[in-house]
């Protein structure tokens, strides 16, 4: 299966722009896997990986300080709502117990009143006894981007892939915030992407 760059482009060029997205932030462990989970889903735009929650100044994966890997999901509201993206996060980690280490603990930050309620509503509407859940619900304080390396990692890690982006001119900045790059890392990771299969894995010769 190949990717065409003029593919990454059309693609891109067709997405929703920042004025028209939504961002929502979520701590659930190693934050390669998220980043491919939410990318795979219809109407997440953008995806980014980085550090929250914490108060040092300026994280780094070797210096996380009381920050935790937290991927940023932008997201096109007229297609799905914050609570849809709450729930997936529910369903892709265990709420009941912490990992010991700051670095991989399951947050939900919220942005809004509105957002925290949503987050109280699913998880009243859910399963889990109350007093199950050790995820924590915290107001997002601030999001500082993880490095180049640790963005699309599956992507990144699979040249045949990740090679039409270079193709296409794309630097690391450029492939961070590509709505196609969010749908092939995901793909990469072993999701079901309907948009790599309706729009990008095609032939543009054909
Ligand atoms: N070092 C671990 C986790 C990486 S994640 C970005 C691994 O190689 O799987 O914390």
């Amino acid at each position: 299966m190949s990717l065409y760059p003029s593919r990454i482009t059309e693609y891109d060029e067709r997405a929703p722009t920042a004025n028209e997205t939504e961002t929502a932030t979520f701590a659930l462990g190693c934050f390669w896997g998220p980043d491919a989970t939410f990318g795979a889903v219809d109407g997440v735009v953008r995806t980014r990986v980085g550090y929250a929650g914490g108060t040092k100044a300026d994280p780094t994966y070797n210096a996380l300080g009381d920050h935790s890997e937290a991927v940023q999901v932008d997201y096109d509201s007229t297609e799905l709502d914050y609570s849809d993206l709450v729930a997936i996060a529910f369903e892709n980690h265990d709420p009941r117990s912490q990992p010991r280490k700051r670095q991989y603990q399951n947050v939900v930050f919220y942005g809004s009143d509105a957002e925290r309620d949503a987050v109280e509503t699913h998880l009243r509407e859910s399963d889990w006894p109350e007093d199950a859940v050790d995820t924590r619900v915290e107001r997002l304080s601030g999001f500082h981007l993880a490095e180049d390396y640790h963005q699309k990692f599956h992507l990144s890690s699979t040249p045949s892939l990740f090679s039409p982006f270079e193709e296409a001119g794309y630097d690391d900045d450029e492939i961070r915030e590509s709505s196609a790059a969010a749908k092939v890392n995901a793909h990469t990771a072993g999701n079901d992407v309907a948009a790599f299969e309706d729009a990008l894995s095609y032939d543009p010769r054909q």
